[in-house]
Parts: structure tokens; C-alpha cells; sequence
């Protein structure tokens, strides 16, 4: 009878082993992506560059879209570690409150690479890297170039990313840091859009509605969304976008470039989201036992109007 029980319990542990294991049971990885939502032209081209590497590389990809929240992403970790993936990827929507979840991943050995978005850990051994752009040096590329065009002469009207999100943090420092160099330079209105089009909009029309709206020259929009949102609520205030109010933003998507051949923005600071092809190496090397540095940095162009109609063909998102 023992000799059964004992067989038993071996097949009973073997299925369970069998199923916790990663992915679909055979060789094919299996990787979860934690995406943060589709708020802007940015983030759903990061979306496909994610998705489509996958495909590519024959990668069995679990998709979560967070639809904006923390708790969904820490809820997609969750049952990412509880299927056994063999990897995560991150896109964290804000820098705080990973440790519990992240500490779980670890402990099951399943790295996890953050994309696009830092996040703030004690131990940093939680995650094995971030791929993400400067954001610090972007926001210093936009006032250096605002400095420029206007003379060091400016009433900013500034449009925050997400609150609590490195990328706005960071690009609100590295601007503020740039523009301090300038006496004439100021930001007279700085609240969150959210990185979104509605919300960019929204936010500037109260702005130019408000107190001190007529003496608004400048606008520094976190990204292209919220930027081609404001220029709508510029031209129904009866300015011209890119004239009476000179607009510089972040991202280097589309629109922004079509804004700029019409005239209505001035200048993008590029913040790649292809970051598939990246984030799927950092996966293989993690699970080949390479080392990698905790932080790789993806560059930063600078376009405008001067050279916008040139490259608009060629854009790839
Ligand atoms: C940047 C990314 C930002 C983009 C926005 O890496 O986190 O979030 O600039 C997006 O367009 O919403």
C-alpha cells in the first residue's frame, strides 16, 4: 500500500511541477508584458514594437493593459508569477509601491526588465533592467531649444506628464534645471494633462482662460499628445499655435511631425518607443545568466519645423 501512496504522491508532484512550469510546458519562453494603457501615440507604438518582437522571435507573449491603474498592473505581475512565465516586462506607470510584487518575482527567479519608466526600489536587484530614454536630458533639450528660438525670453505655460511618473518627474527637472540659466525664461502655469490629448487640451483652455493667460508665449508639453491638444485649444482661443504661442514637446510621433509642416508646433524632442527588439535581448541575456548594466539608455533626437517635411516620410511611428 505504501509503495502506491508513494507512487502516487510522485505523479500528484510531478503534475504540479509539470504545470507551475514556465509557459506552455515546452521549450517556447513564455514572457508577461505589463503594459500601463494606450493614453498616447507613444504608447501604443511601444505596444506593437513589444507585441510584434515577440511574434518575431517565436516568444509566447502574455499581454496586460493596465487601462491606466497600478493595482491592474500589480494584479497582471501576479498572475504572470502564478503561471510561471519565464519573464516580465514592465512599464511601470509610476516609480512606487513595486516592492511586494517585484519581491515575489524574484523569489520565483523570474527577472523582470522595466521599459520606458523607472521605478523607485530599495534593493535593486528587484529588477535586472531599465531600458528608458533620459528624460532629465530631454526636458533640458526642449528649454535649451526654447532658450534659443525665443532669446531666453518666455512666459512658459507648462503641460505635466502623469503625475508620480518618472518621466514627468524628470522631465520637469531637467527642464526647470535648463531654464533657471535664463532670468527672462518662466513658467507662469504648470499642471498635469496626463499625457493625454483630451486632457492636454482641457488643461490649456483653462489656462488661457485664467488669470495671466494673455501673457502666455511658451508652451512645454511632457508629450506630443498633450501638446497637439493644447494647439486645439490655442487656435479656439483665436492665436496661432507656433506663432503667438511657440510650442515645444516630447515623443517624436506622427502627429507631432504633421503639426509641425502646418506650422502649429515648433519642436519635438524624439523619445524612441521601439523598444521591443531591447526589451526581448535584456530578456534572453537575463535567462542565459548574462550580465547586464541596470540601466540602458535609449538616445534622444532633436526635430523641427526646419526639418520636419524631410523626414515625415520616413518616421516609423
Ligand atoms: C516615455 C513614456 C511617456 C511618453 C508618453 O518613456 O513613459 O508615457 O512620453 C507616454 O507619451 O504616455
Amino acid at each position: 500500500m505504501t509503495r502506491l501512496l508513494t507512487l502516487a504522491c510522485a505523479v500528484f508532484t510531478m503534475t504540479l511541477v509539470g504545470c507551475s512550469e514556465s509557459g506552455s510546458g515546452d521549450d517556447t519562453l513564455t514572457v508577461g508584458f505589463s503594459q500601463v494603457g494606450a493614453e498616447s501615440g507613444w504608447r501604443t507604438a511601444e505596444t506593437e514594437s513589444i507585441r510584434s518582437e515577440a511574434e518575431a522571435r517565436g516568444i509566447e507573449l502574455k499581454f496586460s493593459d493596465a487601462q491606466d491603474k497600478q493595482e491592474n498592473q500589480i494584479k497582471a505581475l501576479n498572475t504572470f508569477i502564478a503561471q510561471g512565465v519565464d519573464a516580465i516586462i514592465l512599464a511601470p506607470k509610476v516609480e512606487t509601491g513595486w516592492e511586494p510584487v517585484l519581491k515575489k518575482a524574484k523569489k520565483r527567479g523570474i527577472p523582470v526588465i522595466l521599459v520606458d519608466r523607472g521605478v523607485e526600489v530599495e534593493d535593486e536587484s528587484l529588477y535586472v533592467t531599465l531600458i528608458a530614454s533620459d528624460f532629465i536630458h530631454e526636458g533640458e533639450q526642449a528649454a535649451k531649444w526654447l532658450a534659443e528660438k525665443t532669446g531666453g525670453k518666455a512666459n512658459i505655460a507648462e503641460l505635466q506628464g502623469t503625475p508620480a511618473a518618472s518621466a514627468a518627474i524628470e522631465r520637469k527637472q531637467g527642464f526647470e534645471q535648463e531654464i533657471a540659466k535664463h532670468p527672462g525664461m518662466k513658467i507662469i502655469k504648470s499642471q498635469t494633462g496626463d499625457f493625454t490629448r483630451s486632457k492636454g487640451k482641457e488643461v490649456m483652455e483653462a489656462m488661457l482662460k485664467g488669470e495671466g493667460g494673455d501673457e502666455i508665449n511658451a508652451v512645454y508639453a511632457h508629450n506630443d499628445d498633450m501638446a497637439l491638444g493644447a494647439i486645439q485649444a490655442i487656435e479656439e482661443a483665436g492665436k496661432k499655435p507656433g506663432e503667438d504661442i511657440i510650442i515645444v514637446s516630447i515623443d517624436g510621433v506622427r502627429g507631432a511631425f504633421e503639426a509641425m509642416v502646418a506650422g502649429k508646433l515648433n519642436c519635438t524632442i524624439e523619445c524612441n518607443p521601439l523598444l521591443g527588439p531591447m526589451a526581448f535581448d535584456a530578456v534572453e541575456k537575463a535567462l542565459a545568466g548574462e550580465e547586464q548594466p541596470k540601466r540602458i539608455v535609449v538616445e534622444t533626437t532633436i526635430y523641427d519645423q526646419s526639418i520636419a517635411a524631410d523626414v515625415i516620410d520616413s518616421r516609423k511611428y
